[in-house]
């Protein structure tokens, strides 16, 4: 079974990330992950701290000579802001020293500040949002980074791209090549397609900066090449589009999720919204009139596109807070304002990139497992050859 988990504070000394149970024999390029952490700090409303990091992936365990051994794969990524806040979040308690610990005492509407101080009994916010901080998600795309090395071989790419920004949407389709193309793509602005949408999502972004607000959005996550039968139909936690629905919203600040056309399809008849099945003689498969259904079917892949998106809401920290109430006084009181970004939609579709190319790649893993990479490879062939001849 495939499994990561992450260790590690927003302005800690680093994050950590572990992945185990990736087979041995897979070719890891630490610059392609960096590339993908670089990606994920990038875009137009982007706070200042963006400026302080330059995140890169230190692979500490798991991989030699470029390639995976099957072990566990152990990954830093150091926080450079650390050296700023060595004493307010020292692991060892300096005692005396004047007020070091920068209390948050005012929770903002819609982070994890109060439910979190109630539940583990603090008085200062700040030992919850360290941790609920989006900075996490870069330990997260370093995982991602190693699942899209295990699914690439079998000619398996993932990209995002961004649907919407506040109420500015892309109002046509967006074509894969245009997609994957955002990936390569400098300065990364808003991650849009199409550049006069574009344009008018930035226009969103200078507006919330103009007035102290912030602004949320959609991301879409765009599996190519996977093969028909990856997740399952017969229980409710081997069903993919669950699975990759979790995954989605796990990521900080996404409050819904859509597999396929869900929200359009919800106000259709269902002639309009099936997705018709046809076969190519000459290629022996079957093929599909469109794809409505973003890949899946009964849980199941069905060998077109997986298409998942993710919807945000706006940042909860707000340069011109909302009304709160402190955590010792109970009385009303602005909520709390730190540094922070003003819109993140490029940056959460590259997460979504990364938690969906782990649960793919979990998913391959369940239906092709197999220690080394040409062990794979043989069970993957294998099971091209049946669809091919079904
Ligand atoms: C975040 C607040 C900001 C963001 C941070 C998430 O950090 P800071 O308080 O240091 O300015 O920049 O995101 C990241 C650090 C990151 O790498 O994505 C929050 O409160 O969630």
């Amino acid at each position: 079974m495939l499994r990561f988990e992450t260790a590690g504070e927003s302005h800690g000394e680093c994050l950590v990330a572990t992945l185990t149970g990736l087979p041995a024999g897979i070719p890891i390029s630490v610059e392609a992950i960096d590339r993908d952490l670089w990606r994920r700090q990038q875009g137009y409303g982007r706070g200042g701290r963006m400026k302080i990091e330059n995140d890169h992936a230190e692979i500490v365990a798991g991989v030699r000579h470029s390639k995976t051994i099957g072990s566990p794969v152990a990954i830093l990524i150091r926080n450079r802001d650390w050296e700023n806040w060595k004493d307010v979040l020292a692991v060892e308690d300096t005692g005396g020293a004047e007020n070091p610990r920068k209390p948050v005492t005012r929770p903002r509407p819609g982070h994890a500040d109060l439910p979190g101080a109630l539940k583990y009994d603090f008085h200062d916010a700040r030992y919850i949002l360290e941790r609920a901080s989006a900075r996490e998600t870069a330990a997260r795309v370093a995982v991602g980074g190693l699942s899209k090395a295990l699914l690439a071989p079998f000619g398996i790419g993932i990209a995002s791209h961004s649907i919407a920004v506040g109420p500015v949407r892309l109002a046509r389709p967006a074509a894969w090549d245009e997609i994957a193309a955002l990936s390569r793509r400098e300065p990364v602005v808003l991650g849009c397609v199409d550049l006069e949408t574009e344009a008018r999502m930035k226009a969103v972004v200078d507006e919330a900066y103009r007035t102290g607000d912030t602004v949320g959005g959609v991301f879409e996550v765009v599996a190519r090449g996977l093969p028909p039968g990856l997740g399952s139909h017969v229980t409710w936690d081997t069903r993919l589009d669950g699975r990759l629905a979790q995954a989605i919203v796990s990521i900080q600040a996404v409050k819904g999720v859509e597999i396929g056309l869900a929200a359009e399809g919800a106000a259709e008849f269902g002639s309009k919204v099936q997705d018709t099945i046809h076969y190519d003689r000459e290629g022996r498969r079957f093929t599909r009139g469109a794809n409505r259904a973003g890949g899946l079917e009964g849980g199941m892949t069905n060998g077109q596109d997986v298409v998942v998106r993710g919807m945000l809401k706006p940042i909860s920290t707000l340069r011109r807070p909302l009304e709160s109430s402190d955590l010792a006084t109970k009385e009303a009181a602005p909520a709390a304002y730190e540094r922070s970004d003003v819109c993140v939609v490029p940056a959460a579709g590259v997460i979504g990139e990364a938690m969906a190319a782990f649960v793919l790649a979990q998913a391959f893993l369940e239906k092709f497992g197999g220690d080394s990479l040409p062990e794979i490879r043989r069970n993957v062939e294998g099971y091209l050859e049946q669809v091919k001849s079904f």
